[in-house]
């Protein structure tokens, strides 16, 4: 008995810890989670927006290892925009992406298509580099202009 009711607790453990894995506790949660991938994925991008621009000095290998990781990292932040966690302040989430959800969601898939195509270009020169990097740094900006308050 004692061991059906170790098991039974067990069970109802992981049982319960299964949708805390799917879900955020707090609304805050889910806004600290998605700043928090946007900032990482901003990071790489930016090592490769410096290369592009000139402000580093250009490094396929680089250029390559940055862009693999954010591809891999688009694929996080879109978790985080759950219900009830639109914002009024400078940087926050319009309400506007759970009015037009459908919208958001292609401008997100878009991005995350054009940082694939990045990270697939391995460009080898730094005019190949510039032209793989315009259009994924012109999605980002299309959702900060259409979704993030000024
Ligand atoms: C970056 C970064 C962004 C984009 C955006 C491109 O490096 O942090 O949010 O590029 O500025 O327009």
């Amino acid at each position: 008995m004692k061991k059906f009711l170790l098991a039974l607790t067990g069970c109802a453990a992981l049982c319960s810890a299964v949708p805390a894995f799917a879900q955020f506790q707090k609304p805050e949660d889910a806004v600290k989670y998605r700043k928090a991938a946007f900032s990482v994925m901003a990071t790489h991008f930016g090592r490769i927006g410096a290369m592009a621009q000139g402000r580093a000095p250009f490094d396929a290998a680089a250029v390559a290892a940055n862009a693999e990781l954010v591809a891999t990292l688009s694929r996080l932040p879109f978790h985080g925009f759950v219900d009830g966690t639109a914002g009024t302040e400078k940087g926050s989430a319009k309400a506007s992406i759970w009015t037009e959800r459908a919208k958001f969601d292609a401008a997100a898939k878009k991005m995350q298509d054009e940082v694939s195509k990045l990270a697939a270009a391995k460009p080898t020169t730094v005019e190949q580099l510039k032209a793989a990097f315009g259009p994924a740094a012109q999605t980002c900006k299309a959702c900060h202009d259409n979704y993030r308050n000024d």
